[in-house]
């Protein structure tokens, strides 16, 4: 149990000062794997949102099950014991802070490289669990990303997730425990309450993340006008979001998404997301097959390693493609 004493409390943040979430809006972009025409829905989804669903997704229901409940143990443990895997600083258990920069959220987590370099010597079966659960997720995120390359007619069609094969990948993977959020904030002006944030509002600066949850709601993605739509859970699916390097690959065409997880007062909400990247020395550029003869890239040149410690040095909600666009 996550707890919290009264100063840190006042640290965190509450969605009331930004347009609520909407709940007309409730179509988020279903996509089935197994059906031949699924590359047109995948890329309709990736330019007017940055984010899907995806169901006949091919990853073992063992696998998931295992992860969830090896991952709700580690949680259930006492702090000094969760702390022994390292500290968050980059990879390791954290505890309600995200980043370096100051941002807080109700939430701990584990953050690890696909190479697991934790010391989870005492947590064997988490590894291994970790372990099976980011094979079968890494598989996943390359078929859609070679649907997506078939989708925007380029070749070769393994372009995008040669990055994630990569031996050099600099993919990551992270467990979130948000723990029930007991702290109602006073009414504001409109006379509602806002939410307590379990992790603030942020776009993914990788290619592609693969998020799947427990059955918790909480999560929440931005539409181009403002407003926040609540994605109702489903734990037998899969969510993808669109992360900034892929913005850039299509020179803007796909869009990341902007997303951020509410609290929930009753229940704990756990989510495991493998986040897709290139090596560290691969270079971020429009696709050249994708670009006209005419057509300029609207971003400047810049490896992955110069993303990613601009990315590290920044806050969550900050926009970090900024700095990289051509004015
Ligand atoms: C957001 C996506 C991933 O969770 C993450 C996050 C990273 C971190 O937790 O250390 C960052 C955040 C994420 C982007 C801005 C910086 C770095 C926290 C933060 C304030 C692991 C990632 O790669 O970027």
């Amino acid at each position: 149990m996550l707890v919290l004493s009264k100063p840190a409390i006042e640290q965190f943040s509450y969605t009331r000062n930004s347009r609520p979430a909407s709940t007309l809006f409730t179509q988020i972009p279903l996509v089935d794997l197994s059906k031949p025409d699924s590359k047109h829905h995948i890329i309709k989804a990736c330019e007017e949102l940055g984010f899907f669903k995806v169901v006949n997704h091919g990853v073992p229901m063992e696998s998931i099950s295992l992860l969830e409940s090896e991952a709700t143990k580690f949680f259930g443990l006492p702090l000094c014991e969760k702390h022994e895997t390292g500290q968050p600083e980059p990879y390791g258990y954290g505890n309600k802070r995200i980043g370096v920069q100051g941002d807080v959220g109700w939430v701990e987590y584990l953050l690890l490289t696909t190479n697991q370099d934790l010391n989870l010597h005492r947590f064997k079966t988490l590894r291994l669990a970790l372990s099976n659960y980011m094979k079968s997720v890494k598989k996943m995120a390359c078929e859609i990303l070679e649907t997506i390359a078939d989708g925007l007619k380029i070749q070769p069609r393994n372009v995008l997730s040669k990055l994630l094969m990569d031996e050099e990948s600099d993919s990551i993977f992270r467990v979130n425990h948000y723990p029930p959020c007991p702290h109602v904030q006073p009414a504001n002006a409109n006379g509602s309450n806002g939410d307590v944030i379990g992790f603030g509002e942020h776009t993914d600066p990788q290619i592609i993340s693969v998020l799947r949850s427990n059955n918790t709601s909480g999560l929440q993605i931005s539409l181009r006008d403002g407003t926040w739509i609540s994605v109702p859970p489903d734990q037998n699916s899969f969510f993808i979001n669109v992360g900034d390097s892929l913005q850039v690959m299509t020179n803007g065409r796909f869009k990341s998404v902007k997303h951020r997880v509410v609290t929930n007062s009753e229940k704990s909400r756990l989510s495991m997301i493998y986040f897709g990247g290139p090596p560290l020395s691969e270079k971020i550029a429009p696709l050249p097959s994708l670009m006209r003869d005419d057509q300029q890239s609207l971003y400047k040149e810049f490896t992955w390693f110069e993303y990613k410690k601009s990315a590290h040095n920044s806050r969550l909600a900050d926009n970090r493609l900024i700095h990289f666009e051509k004015i």
